[in-house]
């Protein structure tokens, strides 16, 4: 392990003399950052420790000896950035100057995770750095562990984006990743009495010296107000928006360094301020305290993430902001982006506009209004370059997580932008009519404006008449998104639809969270499989070589305890050794079905306290559950509850000790995803078949050595049909039978009436046993189960828990369960995001990699 103290040197003060003196706050600042080669004198241990101690005198203003390990943590950040500084400047210049397309992902989403790690892999300082750092009497892990992650996301859609942004730097294709900053990110979790109550993300609070803000180059966002028409000079009739009421976005600029390849592309976040029409004289006269109030409602805009994941809930902020981000990159590009003289009409030629979801579908009106109303375009000359520039991507199935704003609304916040949809929509339904003559019936479905429960703009249906291509994110998302979500859409323009299933970044979810797995995959096939991972294929001969094996195994051990010795800390729980680790880390939902996978825990207690099992036949075992609720979503939030309260009883029950534990360490984020998946055995992914659009975490444990128990859902079946059927888990009805079952009408009561297993352990919950004696407090989730259960959790129960005996059986023989480890590393190549972004590459955006 790591050692936590300061390598010996408890006392900065003893610090060894080599090096890391104190240049002194006077000294000039003169280094040659931007202008150092790549493999310049700076990348050498004296260099680093130079630049780190000016870092920490200039910026932070303090002596080593008195510094804080936050200082220390925000000079060494700033050093890793000077270092790639240099390549910062020189990608922008180059991609400038060769004109060539440029990928602008527009995601109201980015969850990072912290940035220094992979800021120092990227740039090949950590050796460097730890050595560096080492002569200061300072430790590497402890700085890396002061970052407070940016958790600018709520779940996959927004690593997602992050993973994309990675790849793409990493495989040297320009792109710019737009989104908002938001001031708080997605809330910290914490229990209380095992309920979640949420706290304020205050992400930026220690500083943030990742960050590059330009207020110099603000944009100004407009909102309200009214239309107006009148003809131009040559007697066009053209329309005015006359808003009431405007915000500055203020850029900040992030680095996104491709891995070892001098690339670094662009992450610009947008935060919203007040502008001067907020300023007492003009918008208020005379009341400070108003023109102050004022001021805080611009800001509120980019305040906060909205929590919920799945659920809009139609809140005007919301819009507020999808429309802020979205105005203020369309503007910054075309404005500073693009040579002044550029012909718009061509701008497809230089940009594709990636819809990450509907969050950012307001764009495709906003270039139209750019389009006509600023630039002079007429109707068709603006729909004929708006329909180029962008595509979309689709995350989800849920009918009730698409997007749907009522006209009131956005009528009152963008009148004009209400009026360019309508217009779409009169021009989306003639074509209809013309290749579907007499069928009025397709047309109402088709119509971007829904009539009902009230009038409102379907932001997937406007996405998908704008995009030259829409695309789900896994094989079986695109086919029932084809065929259920948009099948209208998919018979009219069938060439629009495409896949491309999700895929992660090696370099994080890999190479920097499993390194002794990657020493090991290095040392036996090169380090090639870093930005080419299907070499992982190689490996799959050392599967049945005994001594490959048990280095692996060895890994996955320390894995396991390096993960101890974090949950001991963060949250003071004790993992026990030689534990079959069974991980579900994710969103809280129905869906998703964290009670199934709780009622299987209940079911083998329940099994061993009431004799029928005895418990030296269980598997020793521990659960680990990791989920954030929505802070509305009650039925997510009472099952944590009864997550906590299984959890302390369990864990406390002597009768289980040293063989079944549930653990539920709060707050899951990308920070503790980075410990947690490497050390998993098996990789819970349990949706009921149709639902999950794809999920990328199942991948991040495939190629981690985890075995998946799961459901033919989503990528899983990507992942079942490349590791092979023996190496996977599968459980549970396929998509065709879930929807039969629905038809045939779904009664949860008869699968609790017929499996005295499932009956055991709902009753058991239902006794009072988690909670004191109080026989109701989980009667919101077991009830949900039993008389509707949405997501069929009862149906799929009993092959659930003959899915966990093979794995128990497989678990036995230890060879065994490490071959198959193995062959799923080897064979989950495939879900790199390079993979993915190839794909985009390839069949969306038409980009070209530099050099
Ligand atoms: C509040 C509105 C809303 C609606 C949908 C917020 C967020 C969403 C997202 C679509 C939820 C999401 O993160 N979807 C996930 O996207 C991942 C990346 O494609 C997939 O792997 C997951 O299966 C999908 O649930």
């Amino acid at each position: 392990m790591p050692d936590a103290t300061l390598n010996g040197h408890a006392n900065p003060a003893e610090q060894p003399t080599t090096g890391c003196r104190d240049l002194g706050p006077a000294r000039t600042p003169t280094h040659p950052v931007a202008t150092a080669p790549v493999n310049g004198p700076l990348f050498s241990v004296d260099g680093f420790v130079k630049e780190f101690i000016h870092e920490l005198n200039t910026a932070q203003g303090v002596a080593l000896a008195r510094s804080s390990v936050n200082d220390q943590y925000l000079a060494l950040a700033r050093t890793v950035k000077n270092y790639l500084m240099a390549r910062w400047l020189d990608t922008n210049r180059k991609t400038r100057e060769a004109k060539v397309k440029t990928v602008g992902y527009l995601s109201a989403e980015y969850l990072l995770g912290r940035q220094l790690g992979n800021a120092l892999l990227a740039s090949d300082l950590n050796e460097i750095a730890d050595k560096g750092l080492e002569l200061c009497g300072l430790d590497l892990v402890t700085l890396r562990n002061q970052e407070v992650e940016p958790g600018l996301g709520n779940g996959g859609l927004g690593r997602l984006a992050a993973c994309f942004i990675d790849s793409l730097a990493t495989m040297n294709v320009p792109c710019i990743g737009y989104g908002i900053r938001y001031e708080y990110g997605i809330f910290r979790q914490t229990f209380v009495d095992g309920r979640q109550v949420e706290q304020p993300d205050t992400w930026l609070a220690l500083g943030s010296p990742w960050e590059f803000p330009h207020p110099d180059a603000s944009v100004q966002v407009n909102f309200g107000g009214h239309t107006e028409k009148y003809r131009d000079a040559d007697g066009k009739e053209r329309t005015h928006w006359l808003p009431d009421w405007n915000v500055l976005g203020v850029p900040y600029n992030y680095m996104v360094p491709g891995y070892l390849n001098g690339r670094v592309n662009t992450l610009r976040l947008w935060s919203a301020q007040a502008t001067k029409a907020f300023d007492l004289p003009t918008f208020n006269a005379g009341d400070y305290a108003q023109a102050v109030r004022a001021q805080t409602f611009a800001e509120n805009i980019s305040k906060v993430l909205y929590p919920e994941d799945s659920t809009p809930q139609g809140k005007e902020l919301r819009l507020q902001q999808q429309y802020f981000f979205v105005a203020c990159s369309l503007r910054d590009f075309i404005d500073n982006e693009l040579e002044d003289d550029f012909d718009l009409h061509h701008l497809d030629e230089r940009i594709i506009l990636q819809l990450n979801d509907t969050h950012p579908v307001i764009a495709v009106p906003e270039l139209m209004r750019i389009l006509m109303d600023e630039k002079g375009f007429d109707w068709d000359e603006a729909w004929a370059v708006t329909t180029k520039c962008f595509a979309y991507t689709c995350h989800t199935l849920l009918p009730e997580a698409l997007e749907v704003w009522p006209t009131e609304l956005l009528g009152r916040l963008l009148p004009r932008h209400l009026e360019i949809i309508y217009a779409i929509n009169e021009q989306l339904l003639e074509e209809v009519r013309e290749a579907y003559p007499g069928d009025e019936l397709r047309a109402r479905r088709m119509s971007i404006i829904a009539e009902f429960p009230e009038r409102g703009v379907r932001m997937a249906y406007l996405a998908t008449y704008a995009a030259t291509k829409v695309n789900g994110v896994a094989a079986l998302h695109s086919q029932l998104l084809r065929d259920k979500v948009l099948p209208d859409f998919s018979e009219m323009w069938p060439d629009r639809f495409t896949n491309v299933t999700n895929g992660v970044t090696p370099r994080r979810f890999v190479k920097m969270a499993n390194p002794k797995l990657s020493e090991l995959i290095s040392d036996t096939i090169g380090g090639g499989w870093v930005t080419d991972l299907e070499r992982l294929r190689e490996l799959e001969p050392f599967a049945d070589d005994p001594d490959f094996r048990a280095q692996f195994a060895a890994a996955k051990d320390w894995n396991k305890r390096r993960l101890a010795e974090v949950l001991r800390k963060r949250d003071g729980i004790d993992l026990p050794d030689g534990h079959l680790l069974d991980v579900m880390v994710k969103r809280l939902h129905e869906y998703k079905r964290q009670s199934l996978k709780l009622l299987h825990v209940v079911s083998l207690y329940e099994q061993v306290i009431s004799g029928k099992l005895p418990v030296d036949q269980l598997t020793p075992r521990t659960v680990v559950f990791g989920a954030k609720a929505a802070p509305g979503y009650k039925m997510a939030k009472d099952t944590i509850h009864l997550i906590n309260r299984v959890a302390a009883t369990v864990s406390a029950d002597p009768r289980l000790e040293g063989r079944l534990k549930v653990a539920f360490p709060a707050n899951y984020n990308v920070t503790l995803a980075e410990k947690l998946i490497p050390a998993a055995d098996l990789s819970e992914q349990i949706s009921l078949a149709g639902m999950e659009a794809s999920g990328t975490g199942n991948m991040k444990f495939a190629l981690n050595g985890a075995l998946t128990i799961g459901t033919d859902d989503g990528a899983n079946v990507e992942i079942r049909e490349l590791v092979g059927d023996k190496h996977f888990f599968l459980f549970g009805m396929n998509e065709p039978q879930v929807a039969e079952l629905g038809a045939k009408g779904y009664n949860p009561e008869s699968y609790y009436e017929d499996n005295p297993q499932l009956k055991a352990a709902l009753d058991l919950v239902l006794s009072g046993h988690f909670s004191g004696g109080d026989q109701h407090l989980f009667d919101a989730v077991v009830y949900n189960l039993l008389n509707s259960d949405r997501f069929m959790a009862l149906a799929d129960f009993q092959s659930y828990v003959d899915a966990q005996a093979r794995v128990e059986e497989r678990y036995a023989d230890t060879d065994a369960w490490t071959r198959s480890a193995v062959l799923n590393v080897a064979r989950s190549g495939f879900f790199s995001s390079d993979r993915s972004m190839r794909e985009y590459i390839q069949r969306i955006w038409h980009t070209q990699p530099m050099m």
